[in-house]
């Protein structure tokens, strides 16, 4: 079985992107398998080096959405791009709407070595 770290890269790892179409999510969630057998309905990817990202787990601590101690808040921010699944979509039919942005991101950690495995917030 998959790591919850690979998971979390292929979720939300694209560093190496340069321009962002306005198709990049429709492509992207089928590409890292976010649509099969539903519509993943929010998903950020986020476009800067492995190492800065996983850099996240040490530093600010923060409380995670579902009450869990082990997010952190970026101290930069970082391009992202969200997708969102456009209103009426429907699977197998997974349409989304791609918005870039540069905010700071909230990631949960976990492990030896402390890597992300969950995607929080950004802010
Ligand atoms: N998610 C993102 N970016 C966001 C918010 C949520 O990628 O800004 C994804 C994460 O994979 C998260 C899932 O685990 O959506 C469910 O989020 P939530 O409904 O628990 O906030």
């Amino acid at each position: 079985k998959e790591s919850r770290a690979k998971k979390f890269q292929q979720q939300h790892m694209d560093p190496d992107t340069s321009a962002i179409s306005s198709g990049y999510c429709n492509q992207m969630m089928k590409r890292r398998n976010m649509t099969d057998g539903w519509c993943k309905p929010v998903n950020t990817f986020v476009h800067e080096p492995l190492p800065d990202v996983q850099a996240v787990c040490l530093q600010g601590n923060v409380v995670c959405k579902n009450g869990q101690p082990s997010c952190h808040q970026s101290s930069s921010r970082m391009h992202i791009t969200d997708c969102r699944l456009r209103n009426g979509s429907k699977y197998p039919k997974c349409q989304y709407q791609t918005m870039q942005k540069e905010k700071s991101i909230i990631v949960a950690c976990e492990g030896d070595p402390y890597v992300p495995v969950h995607f929080d917030a950004s802010v």
